[in-house]
This record gives C-alpha cells, structure tokens and sequence, in this order.
C-alpha cells in the first residue's frame, strides 16, 4: 500500500483554501487509499513572528478541524509534528544536504521574507531552513505521495531533490515522494485580491473564508468578492480572476467543471449567491462535528497521543538509518 503523507501549519484560522487545496482530498481519497499520515506541523509555525499562546490554540484548533473534516484514527494516523522528535534530528542531516542556494531561491521565502521586512521585523534562519523541515517531515516515513495545494509544489520538488542526493552520496535511504494536486481549486485566490492565493496568514481579512466562519459572514465575504471588468461570466484566470476563482470553488463545492459553469451564469450576482450557498452547505457539517469535538478535549488528546506514538514507530528506523548512512557513530 503507497504511503501518503501532508500536514498543515497552525499560523492562521484554516481556510476554505487549505480545505478544497488538501484537507477534502485526505478525507475522501487518501485515508481510504494509502496508509495515511496527516500532521499538524506546528514547528513550521515559529518560522514567522509568534505568539505562543496562540500557536497551542491553533494547533488544537487544526487538529480538531482535522478531525471534523473526516479523518479518521481507525483509518489513518493524525498527529502533531513537535510531539515526534524525528523530524527535528533528520531536518539536521538535510541541511547538511541541501544548499543555501536552494533555500533562497524558494518563493515562499523570498514572500515571506520580503513581508517581515516591510513590517520592519527581522527574518528568522528558520524561515529559511524551513524547507527541509518540511523535507524531513516527508521523508521520515518513506512517503509516495504528498497530496497538497499548488502554492507547496516547489518544496516537494526541492524535497526530491534531497532525497535523490541524500541516496547518491550516502546510499539508498530516501523514497523520493511525488505531489498530487486536486483537479480543481488547487489554488483557492483571495477574493478582495485574486491575483494572490487565500492564505491563513493574510492581511486582507476580508478576502479570506475561514472554515469557522459563521453562515452570515460567508456569504457576506464572497457576496463582497472582487469581480473582473466586463459582465459576461467566463472561466479565464489570466483576464478574469476574480470571477474565475468563485467559478473553481464551486465547481469544487459541487463537482463539475468550472468552464462547463460558467455556460449556466448570465450574472456575477447570481454565481456570487450560488457560490455562497455551496460553500456555506460544504462547511456546515465540518462546523457542527467541530463543535462536537470541542465538547470533548480528552478525545482529541489521545488521538494525537496515539497518532504520536504510531508516527514515531514509523519513522525512527528510517531516520537511524539516516543517522549511519551519513557517517554518525551509533550509540551503543
Ligand atoms: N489558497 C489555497 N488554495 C489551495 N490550497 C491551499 N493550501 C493553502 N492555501 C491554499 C494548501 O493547504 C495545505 C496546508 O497549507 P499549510 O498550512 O502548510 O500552509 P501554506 O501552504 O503556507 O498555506 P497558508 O494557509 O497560506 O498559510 P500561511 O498563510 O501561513 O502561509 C497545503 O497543502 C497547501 O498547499
């Protein structure tokens, strides 16, 4: 059975993006297809500026949502990244792999890093190591697939670049992993700008559909959507990205094709109230399993505990061989 890892980071509410980009993907296909490993990766979380407190809330909330969006502990392992100490011991080896060059050519950090300056804060190594966090977290567990949104393409490619170096210089001890993407909404855009992805972290609020959001605030967010000039509702995310993106989420909320949608609309209005709809009745169910959770801590506790303790099993022997292949004496 292929291995499926992806994990998600606690530095935001989760969006409606990082749902139709990859949470719904775990629940429907992967749980069910692969032997499954889903993470709160919260140790990518410190790479920015943050507040502790909130970080803990978060990654509650995540795994919680996690939970509630479908995944299953009978059917696959959910756990919390800095509660498996593998991933930080191997993260050292790949940076002994990988290249200060690599690391600055992503666009990620390039944005963030360029985003903390204009706030006059410092940018810390560890957004710039942060890739190979992220390559560790994959590798440890000898991962096929990495099923995630567009925006992380690039460190699962440069993921397979290490692994690939990591087996030439030191022997074969790396699957080297491939993405997958959903077939629409693997870039969910903001919708009071949709030239830029929907991002947890963003400053436009507004623009931004968090999974917790009441019904109201829903469809006054996508009510509100930025439109394209013109009035005729086409599918071209080059020339009209705003009416674009509503037609991609609910093609993705109701199945379908968003070119074949945009033939039924004769008005901006009319896709807005449908789109609205199709989400708000998409995160119902999530919501009202969400607040079921709540009610009930201790049994997302030991389903992080268990997870924890199942995720370790998996990655320990990987990572020890890791550790000899690259010239480190055994303890004992
Ligand atoms: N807008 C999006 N559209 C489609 N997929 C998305 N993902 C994130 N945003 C979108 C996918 O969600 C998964 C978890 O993402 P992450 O938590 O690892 O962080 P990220 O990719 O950096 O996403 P965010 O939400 O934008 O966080 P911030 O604002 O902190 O950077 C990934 O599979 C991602 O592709």
């Amino acid at each position: 059975m292929k291995r499926v890892f992806s994990g998600i980071k606690p530095t935001g509410h989760l969006t409606l993006g990082n749902y139709l980009g990859a949470m719904r993907r775990w629940n429907t296909v992967d749980q069910h297809e692969a032997d499954a490993l889903f993470c709160v990766v919260d140790l990518h979380a410190l790479t920015v500026d943050h507040d502790p407190g909130r970080v803990r809330r978060l990654s509650r909330q995540a795994a919680t949502l996690l939970l509630a969006a479908g995944l299953d502990p009978q059917l696959c392992t959910v756990f919390v990244q800095s509660h498996v100490d593998e991933h930080a011991r191997l993260s050292y080896l790949l940076e002994c792999v990988a290249t200060d060059g690599e690391m600055r050519r992503m666009i990620q950090y390039k944005e963030k890093a360029a985003a903390e300056r204009a706030r006059g804060g410092s940018v810390r190594l560890s957004l710039l190591t942060y890739p190979v966090l992220m390559a560790a977290d994959i590798l440890a567990y000898g991962t096929d697939e990495v099923p995630v949104g567009d925006d992380q393409t690039q460190h699962v490619e440069l993921t397979r670049d290490v692994a690939v170096r990591f087996n030439q210089r030191y022997g074969r001890t790396f699957v080297v992993p491939r993405t997958t993407h959903p077939e629409v909404a693997a870039r969910v855009m903001n919708l009071q700008d949709p030239t830029s992805k929907m991002g947890k972290s963003d400053d436009v609020g507004p623009g931004v559909v968090y999974l917790l959001d009441e019904p109201e605030a829903v469809r006054k967010k996508i009510m509100r959507a930025v439109t394209d000039s013109g009035s005729e509702v086409v599918h071209d995310r080059e020339a009209r990205p705003g009416v674009s993106n509503l037609l991609e989420i609910l093609a993705a909320c109701e199945g379908g094709n968003p070119k074949d949608l945009a033939g039924v609309y004769e008005t901006y209005g009319s896709l807005k109230k449908d789109t609205a709809e199709a989400v708000v009745e998409l995160l119902r169910p999530v919501q009202q399993k969400h607040k079921e959770l709540c009610a009930d801590p201790a049994y997302v506790e030991g389903v992080l505990r268990e997870g924890a303790e199942k995720a370790r099993e998996m990655a320990r022997p990987r990572v020890d061989a890791a550790y000899r292949a690259i010239g480190l004496l055994p303890a004992g």
